[in-house]
């Protein structure tokens, strides 16, 4: 049995779950449809928690020491425990060869490699890991940091709220440094959360419209995404059909990868700050005129907090 551990920063709400490398983690659990169960650590608490659980670090601090992070597994197949979104979704592929890969590689027979004028490695095998790795890096430099501004006051609104059933959390206390000095605002501003209409929803849709973008380079071409071809738009997306029948529905086509945890955790982390049945989810849901729209119900299927 595999032991998940995520973050939590209010105990009452089960789907208050924010951390989106933990999504990350969740959806590649969920996907292959291992079992598995969840321990939660505070956010105020990760570092003790992490050295009571023998879980190794994944980085170092500016002064050399370790940094803990989360999410985290143990398995106890293996009694391997493993920390960093992209390393469990690695160690989850290696030991578990037989549910669908997050990282596919391609074998591709030296015949065919001659006719569609591929470089390949003399094993013949494409890997898919570095570029999966650059769409990760790609993600929390550009993409994650506009959804992280667009959560912020909400997710602090709740947590606040939250402070009588949440005794000892601590979550203010540990993070108000950490959080002025990523977003260089005052914690009382930090904390107000954004209206729909206020710029921040359009910096996260545009930001996450990036992926939207590559995601349709392999779609029929007619598609636009310029607003005055909006009509010719919707005739293009009637006629060209689902996204599922056009190219498979997800980034690497039809089968979900580790791409597709990273792109779907932003969704699940918007939706668990907001809430699902929010106005605000459902104004998400509608994001990129509507064309998100399958690819967010697609993943939702492997978002159950287990
Ligand atoms: N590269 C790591 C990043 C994980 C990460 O940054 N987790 C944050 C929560 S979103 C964390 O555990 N922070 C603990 C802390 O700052 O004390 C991964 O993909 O798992």
């Amino acid at each position: 049995m595999i032991t998940f551990y995520d973050i939590k920063v209010n105990s009452t709400d089960p789907a208050f779950t924010v951390s989106p490398f933990c999504w990350q983690a969740r959806l590649c659990l969920n996907y292959k449809q291992l079992p598995y169960h969840t321990i939660y650590a505070l956010y105020s608490n990760v570092t003790a928690f992490a050295k009571k659980h023998g879980i190794p670090p994944t980085g170092v601090k500016p002064d050399g020491s370790p940094s803990y992070t989360l999410p985290a597994i143990h398995d106890s197949k293996t009694n391997a425990t493993v920390s960093d979104s992209f390393k469990i979704a690695r160690y989850l592929d290696e030991t578990y060869p037989d549910t669908p890969a997050f990282f596919p590689i391609a074998i591709i027979p030296p015949t065919v490699g001659a006719s569609v004028d591929v470089n390949l490695s003399t094993d013949g095998k494409l890997d898919t890991r570095v570029l999966l790795a650059a769409w990760e890096s790609m993600a929390t430099s550009t993409v994650y940091p506009k959804v992280l501004k667009l959560n912020v006051g909400k997710l602090l609104a709740r947590v606040e709220d939250s402070a009588d059933s949440f005794p000892g959390g601590g979550f203010v206390e540990s993070s108000q440094r950490k959080f002025e000095m990523v977003f260089g605002m005052r914690w009382d501003e930090l904390g107000k959360e954004p209206k729909l209409g206020e710029p921040v929803w359009k910096e996260a849709e545009e930001a996450v419209g990036i992926w939207l973008g590559l995601l349709e380079k392999s779609r029929g071409s007619s598609f636009r995404r310029d607003e005055s071809d909006k009509d010719e738009f919707m005739k293009d997306k009637e006629s060209l059909g689902t996204l599922e029948s056009q190219r498979g529905l997800w980034v690497m086509g039809g089968q979900f990868t580790f791409a597709d945890a990273v792109v779907g955790a932003a969704f699940c982390w918007i939706r668990s700050v907001w809430g699902q049945d929010s106005e605000e989810w459902a104004s998400v849901k509608t994001w990129g005129e509507g064309r998100w729209l399958e690819y967010i119900e697609g993943v939702e299927k492997y978002a159950t907090i287990l």
